[in-house]
């Protein structure tokens, strides 16, 4: 299980200059399909648990913590910078939504299955598919080690860059933060607004219920 903390900003047509002109070199360029699931009342994404399957792969994002203790939000409400924890081992998935299942239907007992095939779990914890778009990710590499740039262009017409570090469990989460600040100081980004990310601009177009209620909560 690793960390991923991370910066979005707007980009534009002077980005990929800009990142010529820093030394990024670009690493490579794909194209990947994300479908997110969730209960019909938001039980996951409303605990800020992000639950997708990617290529093939199922991952979750959710909330890093601290002495055991969730941090308030991945996201650090109004902070430049979220950190997510992020799992993509299937059994340990399906493990902490049962978990919050659970919490939610004390006689939930589910019996989750490890097969990445199988998605008859999805259906026996009532989860849906909520979103489903593909993306053209161009990605960057600095010499400041273990710095990735991410220019992501969504199929619904919404482009944004990332700064990504990927701290591994028990790693330095401070120096990731340190690595982004001075990429972003490299790139010339002064903004202090939070940029949107594409699940963000996604539910706000598409599911404004569902936007509107997460934002409520302070989930994004
Ligand atoms: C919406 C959301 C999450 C879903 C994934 O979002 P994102 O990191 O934007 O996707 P992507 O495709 O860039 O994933 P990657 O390839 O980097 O793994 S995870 C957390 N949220 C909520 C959220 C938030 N509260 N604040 C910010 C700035 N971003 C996301």
């Amino acid at each position: 299980m690793s960390v991923e903390v991370e910066r979005k900003f707007v980009c534009n047509a002077d980005t990929l200059k800009t990142l010529e002109e820093i030394g990024a070199v670009c690493v490579g360029r794909r194209e990947f399909r994300d479908q997110y699931f969730d209960t019909p009342e938001f039980d996951l994404t409303l605990r800020d648990m992000w639950l997708r399957k990617r290529k093939a792969c199922w991952e979750l994002k959710c909330p890093t913590t601290v002495n055991g203790t969730d941090e308030a939000s991945g996201g650090q409400s109004k902070e430049l910078c979220s950190r997510y924890r992020e799992i993509t081992n299937l059994p340990e998935i399906q493990r902490r939504v049962r978990e919050v299942m659970k919490d939610i239907r004390e006689d939930g007992e589910t019996e989750a299955s490890p097969s990445q095939e199988d998605e008859s779990w999805l259906s026996e914890m009532n989860l849906v598919r909520f979103a489903d778009f593909t993306t053209v990710r161009q990605s960057f590499m600095l010499e400041e080690k273990g710095v990735q740039i991410d220019l992501d262009q969504a199929d619904f017409g919404y482009q944004v860059g990332e700064i990504e570090v990927l701290v591994p469990d028990g790693g330095d989460v401070q120096s990731a933060l340190e690595k982004i600040e001075r990429t972003a100081g490299k790139l010339g980004l002064t903004g202090d607004q939070r940029v949107d990310g594409k699940m963000n601009v996604y539910l706000q177009r598409n599911y404004p219920e569902h936007h509107a209620k997460l934002l409520r909560e302070h989930v994004l």
